[in-house]
């Protein structure tokens, strides 16, 4: 009777230890904050709660991310030089997330940014999954919570064409020299008069723009 006992506690034991399947996170969304600081930042809320609303062990309470080919990514200890991110690491746990910068319950960063739009680094989607150890040192995980993931928006500057922030005689240079013989411009703000895509309407403006300081019509 007694064995029985025994036997049917360690399975509750068992049960109960399996029954702490960490919460989804919520309220996950992208934040690009574009090409001045360089760097990109997941927002979510991390649930301190199983799926049952227990609350759970913070020190095995930890998430992993899911890039838009569905790759668990890694965070880099040489990117990550802040926080006590020793070695490139897959899961960030929450003794991680509370003495770092980068890794929160709210938000983890990236140091790449989508300023690029013809090349963002995160195209489609970006996931986010909890993770948590239990006592019996298995680990058990959340579903992943996807979120849509856009390109950075950059600002047109018109007349910028080298795309340094500034509109001046270097833009009509370089522009003429691409109408000559190509190379690399911003075309967006190479395109001026919004007339049948970059041509020499458009030196034409930029010339105007730098001698009377305005667009003209
Ligand atoms: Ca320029
Ligand atoms: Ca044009």
């Amino acid at each position: 009777m007694r064995k029985i006992f025994f036997a049917l506690s360690s399975l509750f034991v068992a049960a109960s230890a399996l029954a702490a399947t960490p919460a989804d996170p919520t309220n996950v969304s992208w934040y690009d904050c574009g090409s001045d600081n360089g760097f990109s930042r997941l927002m979510y809320s991390l649930p301190q709660v199983d799926t049952e609303g227990n609350p759970l062990n913070l020190d095995n309470l930890g998430y992993r991310v899911f890039t838009d080919d569905d790759q668990l990514f890694t965070f880099e200890a040489s990117v990550y030089t802040y926080d006590d991110l020793y070695a490139d690491q897959t899961e960030i746990y929450y003794w991680i997330f509370s003495s770092g910068t980068d890794f929160r319950p709210t938000y983890t960063y990236f140091y790449k940014t989508n300023a690029d739009a013809n090349n963002p680094f995160f195209t489609w989607r970006i996931g986010i999954q909890a993770v948590y150890i239990n006592d019996d040192n298995t680990k058990t995980y959340s579903n992943i919570v996807y979120t849509e993931v856009f390109p950075h928006e950059t600002d047109v500057i018109l007349g910028d064409v080298d795309n340094d922030g500034l509109v001046n005689i270097t833009d009509v240079t370089i522009l003429i020299d691409y109408l000559l013989s190509g190379g690399e411009i911003n075309e967006a703000n190479a395109d001026v008069d919004g007339l049948e895509g970059v041509g020499i309407g458009d030196v034409t403006a930029i010339i105007d723009f730098l001698l009377s300081g305005s667009w003209s019509e």
